[in-house]
């Protein structure tokens, strides 16, 4: 009688395995997208700064692992992210930042390397901003948009939990843009309205 689990038995091993201060996310399900200068069209404020730098860069990059088919309800996603750091002009490399596509759906971040700017901002514009260093944790209420900038000289690298029934919207950031910019002012972390 095994009541639904495997066996009573039998101690079985995890598909998936971590290393948490890296930032690497390993196993037969692991998703892995990397997001390249020339992948980020319109993203940063400077165009021309942009057009000017080598399109091959890498920006930042995301190891996820999806236990359930996105859109299921009740369940959760891990997911890690590496920013590189470098600037496209002033304005630090950062994420392409979504609101999730259920907007009641929140989110976790945590931080265990680097130095960071999470940016929030909420459907009216609205925005706030909080500072991300190793061991901080970050709550984003559902219905804010979220971005991180690195704006350290190293990798920044934060975990993520997030509801599998979230889903993501990049449309509204990809025609709106967020209404602040994280850039570098005498080389401090300033934001800057968009
Ligand atoms: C997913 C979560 C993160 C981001 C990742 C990349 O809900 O917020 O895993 O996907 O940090 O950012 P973006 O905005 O390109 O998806
Ligand atoms: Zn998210």
């Amino acid at each position: 009688m095994t009541d639904g689990l495997a066996s009573a038995d039998v101690i079985t091993v995890p598909s998936m395995q971590l290393d948490w201060q890296a930032g690497t996310l390993a196993g037969r399900e692991a998703e892995n997208q990397l997001r390249l200068v020339g992948d980020l069209s319109g993203l940063f404020g400077d165009d021309a700064a942009w057009r000017a730098a080598d399109p091959k860069t890498p920006v930042y990059e995301v190891n996820v692992w999806q236990p359930v088919a996105a859109e299921t309800e009740g369940g959760l996603f891990v997911g890690v992210t590496r920013v590189f750091p470098g600037k496209i002009g002033s304005e630090y490399f950062m994420t392409r930042g979504h609101f999730h596509a259920k907007r009641n759906r929140g989110e976790l971040y945590w931080t265990v390397s680097g130095q960071g700017v999470l940016v929030l901002m909420d459907e009216d514009r609205r925005i706030t901003s909080e500072r991300m260093t190793p061991g901080s944790i970050h709550y984003i209420a559902g219905g804010l948009a979220h971005r991180v900038a690195n704006v350290g000289d190293e990798i920044l690298t934060f975990w993520a939990h997030w509801p599998s029934d979230a889903g993501h919207d990049y449309d509204s950031i990809g025609q709106f843009g967020f209404a602040a910019r994280v850039v570098d002012v005498d080389g401090c972390p300033v934001l800057e309205r968009a």
